[in-house]
């Protein structure tokens, strides 16, 4: 049984202890705590979320070696936060998805790179990973929503997936796609969402070196709420860039329209990036909530990312870079 492991009242208590403990401790404690108490444990926890995890291909990769340059200044959010409190719409409107995102079956996946480059190509999920030169980076996430977080990311710098697909001279952004599956993902039912979830870039932002391609968090494979297995990273940019559960890249001439900026475009663009002193027309971005912590802080320019970033968008300014 998990619970032999390691007692589900053994909580960690601070966020590096956090990182090294098995996300099944925390579905453990859940559980538990659903059913009334630890009495009951063993009879309801064979077969959930954590062992769909053990049973991970990738698993053997983690923990990957942390790249020092990405230097932060806060807490890591404690892992339980993180996967307890998620945008995902695709399984629910609201944060509490965890549980329906367990569904989201992550093997087999393949991933599609098509349109502008040289060498199309559809690759295996595992095969992709272990090809590629994993490492881990601790990056702050800032929400459109005015919440935040400091997260151990594993995965790799996006230019090599952009390197390996080798764009033509025409290709000027890359287009993300989510899977698509309604009978996975409730939220998909909703039509009056323009599924599926569509992320876009330029391919100088994809080729910056803070471009990051998740394939892991806390020191092992990703979790499903938080986009398994394989989301993106753009830590200037507000959250909803940061597409999840990823199936295909495509480069091409065009500027993608991505998921929010089709629903509500006053609203929500295609640059997004972050800026304290650009409210969003329904909120100041001013502060942002810290999650994990009783605080709330300044929001800093590019999410304190300007100095490796802000000269994307030197010759931009006509452009609303910051929504
Ligand atoms: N496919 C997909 N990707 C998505 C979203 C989503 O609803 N669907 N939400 C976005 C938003 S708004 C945020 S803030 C982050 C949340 O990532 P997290 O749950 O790991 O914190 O994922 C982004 N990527
Ligand atoms: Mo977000």
């Amino acid at each position: 049984m998990l619970i032999r492991r390691r007692p589900g009242w053994a909580i960690p208590e601070t966020a590096r202890e956090a990182a090294a403990t098995p996300e099944a401790v925390f579905f453990n404690r859940r559980q538990i705590l659903a059913a009334g108490g630890i009495g009951l444990a063993g009879t309801i926890l064979p077969g959930g979320p954590a062992r769909a995890q053990d049973q991970d291909p990738t698993a053997d990769l983690y923990p990957v070696k942390r790249n020092l340059t990405f230097k932060i200044d806060r807490d890591i959010t404690p892992e339980e936060f993180n996967l307890a409190y998620n945008n995902f719409y695709e399984f629910g409107s609201h944060k509490r998805i965890a549980r329906a995102a367990q569904r989201l079956q992550t093997r087999p996946w393949t991933v599609r790179i098509d349109g502008e480059v040289e060498r199309k190509m559809t690759v295996d999920i595992d095969d992709l990973i272990r090809k590629a030169p994993l490492e881990e980076r601790l990056y702050r996430h800032r929400c459109v929503e005015a919440w935040s977080m400091t997260v151990p990311w594993s995965g790799f710098a996006m230019r090599h997936l952009v390197e390996m697909a080798r764009p033509l001279s025409g290709a000027k952004y890359i287009r993300m796609e989510t899977f698509q599956d309604p009978a996975v993902a409730p939220g998909q039912k909703q039509s009056w969402y323009p599924w599926p979830y569509v992320e876009g870039l330029t391919i100088e932002e994809a080729t910056n070196d803070l471009a990051f391609l998740v394939t892991g968090a806390y020191g092992k494979p990703v979790a499903k709420q938080m986009g398994a297995p394989l989301r993106l990273a753009v830590p200037w940019k507000y959250g909803f860039k940061s597409i999840k559960s990823i199936v295909a890249f495509t480069f091409t001439s065009e500027r993608p329209q991505s998921f929010w900026e089709e629903i509500l475009p006053n609203e929500y663009g295609f640059w997004a990036n972050v800026n304290p002193q650009v409210p969003h027309p329904r909120w100041s971005q001013a502060e942002e909530r810290v999650l994990g912590t009783d605080e709330t802080v300044p929001t800093q320019l590019y999410n304190g990312y300007g100095e490796q970033v802000a000269g994307l968008y030197s010759g931009l300014a006509s452009e609303p870079l910051f929504m």
